[in-house]
């Protein structure tokens, strides 16, 4: 089985089945088709019927997409508890993953992962950090992640630091949003969280020991 990515710096759709696939303990080796170099569109076009990352090349098929590489390891590894055993943070932890799959373009436009207008590189990874936001549309997208971070983790973050207690596959999702919060230095409470619960949720998954092999990984090879 083999994960195809992009930058481990800066792809935030590769980060999301990447951390999937690890907590599923699933053998599968990595290969990382870095965008933006030359050529990288019909490299990438070779091996993508997207013409984008992720992919996941598995018993002879290529599934694209982060969303349907995460359904398909919940199916393959159901042990591995994507979705939580409790009926209705199952429900709602759908709706979050598909939310955050679905939505937030303001965020994901104005800060950005990759190389910006100015050809700044923007990462996931690095200790440099940006300029926070000044548009209505990203705090409104802000607001209403600290709302989904508030309210999950108050009715069902018992059993541990992450969404829905265990690490589940909002958590997955929601980690690149994470090291957004981080880069873009973006005040959670000035969005919405009061007493701190959103921040804490943000810090955990920050130092998750998947991510943080990934952002090893980033160091290492280059990004
Ligand atoms: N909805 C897709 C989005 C994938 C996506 O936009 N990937 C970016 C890299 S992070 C990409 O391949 N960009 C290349 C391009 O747009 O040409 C997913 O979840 O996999």
């Amino acid at each position: 089985m083999e994960l195809i990515v992009g930058n481990i710096a800066f792809s935030t759709w590769s980060l999301r089945p990447w951390l999937v696939l690890k907590h599923c303990g699933a053998a599968f080796t990595l290969a990382e088709i870095p965008l933006y170099g030359d050529g990288w569109k019909a490299r990438l076009a070779e091996v993508s019927p997207s013409g984008k990352v992720p992919l996941l090349k598995v018993d002879g098929e290529t599934i694209w997409d982060s969303l349907a590489i995460s359904v398909w390891a919940a199916e393959r590894y159901p042990d591995a508890a994507l979705w939580p055993d409790d009926a209705a943070a199952r429900w709602l932890c759908r709706s979050v993953v598909c939310e955050m799959h679905s939505s937030f373009g303001a965020l994901r436009t104005e800060c950005g992962m990759g190389p910006d207008a100015n050809g700044v590189i923007h990462t996931m990874v690095g200790d440099d950090r940006a300029e926070p936001p000044t548009s209505e549309a990203v705090a409104a997208d802000v607001r209403r992640l600290v709302e989904i971070m508030t309210t999950m983790r108050a009715r069902f973050g018992a059993d541990g630091p992450y969404l829905f207690g265990k690490w589940s596959m909002a958590d997955a999702f929601l980690t690149p949003v994470a090291t957004r919060f981080r880069h873009y230095r973006i005040d959670l409470a000035a969005h919405g969280d009061q007493d701190g619960i959103a921040a804490g949720y943000v810090a955990a998954l920050l130092r998750h020991p998947d991510f943080l092999e990934w952002t090893e990984r980033a160091v290492t090879q280059g990004g």
